[in-house]
């Protein structure tokens, strides 16, 4: 059994993750009216990546005998002046996630309830990948800066990664 407060933080971690995927889906489409498809399919892989985290919580607490509880969603921001822009937003919303799920792991831990503890650690480690891709993409287009070519290039390279990510799953 989850207790009380275990349980309000998962189903809040669900209304995270699911604003997560709304967020990535909203600069997936911002940058479909960029021209940029590159970063569009990227963004777009990566809504449905949090949803597949929503979803890994939402079973979980069933498989506790826990009730979901779903609760409304922000409307995201749908405009940012340039890319960089929107993918350092993508950061600063990843940061909040990580602190977040380190939070809901010292709920577990203070509370003894190992199970959840245990499940949590694939979502800690899964935020210091999270982290690392957008920071990677914030690093290239800061060297990038205003060089349009070398924005077209990064986003052939966007497209084409989101190409080899599909097949290996
Ligand atoms: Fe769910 O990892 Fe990003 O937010």
């Amino acid at each position: 059994m989850l207790s009380e407060k275990m349980l309000e933080g998962l189903n809040n971690q669900i209304n995270m993750e699911m604003q997560a995927y709304y967020t990535y889906l909203s600069m997936s489409a911002y940058f479909e009216d960029q021209g940029l498809k590159g970063f569009a399919s990227w963004m777009f892989h990566h809504s449905e990546e949090e949803m597949t985290h929503a979803m890994k919580i939402y079973d979980f607490i069933h498989s506790r005998r826990g009730r979901v509880k779903l609760t409304a969603l922000v409307t995201p921001p749908s405009e940012w002046e340039k890319p960089l822009e929107a993918v350092e937003s993508a950061l600063h919303h990843e940061q909040k996630v990580t602190a977040a799920i380190h939070n809901l792991v010292k709920v577990a831990r203070e509370e003894g309830d190992y199970a959840t503890d245990s499940f949590l650690q694939w979502f800690v480690d899964e935020q210091v990948e999270e982290e690392e891709v957008v920071d990677d993409l914030i690093q290239k287009l800061t060297l990038i800066g205003d060089f349009s070519p070398g924005l077209y290039l990064l986003d052939r390279e966007l497209s084409e990664n989101v190409g080899e990510e599909d097949e290996e799953e």
